[in-house]
């Protein structure tokens, strides 16, 4: 039986785009209300009214840099104007920076990539806690990948990130029991988002052949997902799903047609 998502208060990072824009509309079609941070606000605007309009009873935004300690207190602290619970928190903001191998990549591409996808996530976690703890049943969705499971070339980084993201989300389980709090993860594969124009720093072309001769995930299944694990029973917790798409049997192997 699933719970409903009705009212419920449901913190989305990195809602700008991709996944995280998806998690604002589809959260919001469930009629519950969503608190929107990312860096691009101007996207926020359209992205809370896009969660209004399929449903959301209050969709909210407010700039987030997850990769600044203050940037995420003064962001809670403008949550904490609003609502003293949290019922969801999905930590999705992150992203690659390049494909480079180790013998070449930069260390702006590495910190980059620990700051979002690591730092960040532990951040807005330690910040948020407070307000999951008084919630039964609430629960922390840390956005993984495939990439934090099995290792590719020029993913070093990115991989790491990933997997420190699996690791902390199973630390996190162990330190909340108890709580009520339920953290679980989800490992998307190849999604077409802006996930590939942000790792090859804007070079479209470049982006598109990553998807060329593919049906990848769409934002909107991944956000599908989201929901789905969201509206489990309280006494219910996904530790953790992996989603791909049918052609992509495994990290390697890709089913690709010329179209
Ligand atoms: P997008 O590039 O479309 O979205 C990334 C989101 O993260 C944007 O909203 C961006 O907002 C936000 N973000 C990045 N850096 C920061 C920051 N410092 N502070 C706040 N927000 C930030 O990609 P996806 O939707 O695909 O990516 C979402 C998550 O899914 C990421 O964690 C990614 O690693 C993961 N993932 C993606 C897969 C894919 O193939 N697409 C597969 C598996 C996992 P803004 O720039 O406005 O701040
Ligand atoms: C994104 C999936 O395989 O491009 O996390 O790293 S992959």
């Amino acid at each position: 039986m699933s719970t409903s998502l009705k009212g419920k208060w449901v913190l989305i990072t990195g809602a700008s785009s991709g996944f995280g824009a998806a998690a604002a509309r589809a959260f919001g079609s469930q009629g519950a209300r969503v608190i929107l941070g990312a860096r691009r606000v101007n996207r926020l605007v359209t992205v809370a009214a896009e969660a209004a309009k399929a449903g959301s009873p209050e969709s909210i935004h407010h700039p987030l840099d997850v990769s600044s300690t203050s940037s995420v207190e003064a962001f809670m602290a403008w949550v904490r104007t609003h609502t003293r619970t949290l019922d969801v928190l999905i930590n999705n903001a992150g992203g690659a920076l390049g494909l480079d191998p180790v013998s070449t990549a930069t260390d702006a591409d590495w910190e980059g990539m620990m700051q979002t996808n690591v730092l960040g996530l532990l951040r807005v976690t330690r910040a948020a806690l407070p307000l999951l703890t008084d919630t039964p049943g609430s629960l922390i969705l840390n956005i993984g990948s495939i990439a934090g499971r099995v290792a590719y070339e020029g993913g070093a980084a990115y991989c790491a990130a990933k997997a420190g993201e699996l690791q902390i989300t199973r630390a996190l389980r162990l330190e909340l029991c108890g709580t009520g709090v339920r953290v679980g993860t989800l490992d998307p594969g190849l999604a077409e988002t802006e996930f590939s124009k942000v790792r090859f720093k804007g070079d479209e072309a470049r982006a598109a052949k990553v998807y060329e001769g593919v049906t990848p995930l769409a934002a909107e299944d991944v956000a599908e997902a989201m929901v789905w694990m969201a509206n489990r029973p309280a006494h219910v917790t996904i530790d953790e799903m992996v989603i791909k798409c049918t052609d992509q049997a495994a990290i390697h192997k890709v089913n690709r047609q010329p179209r």
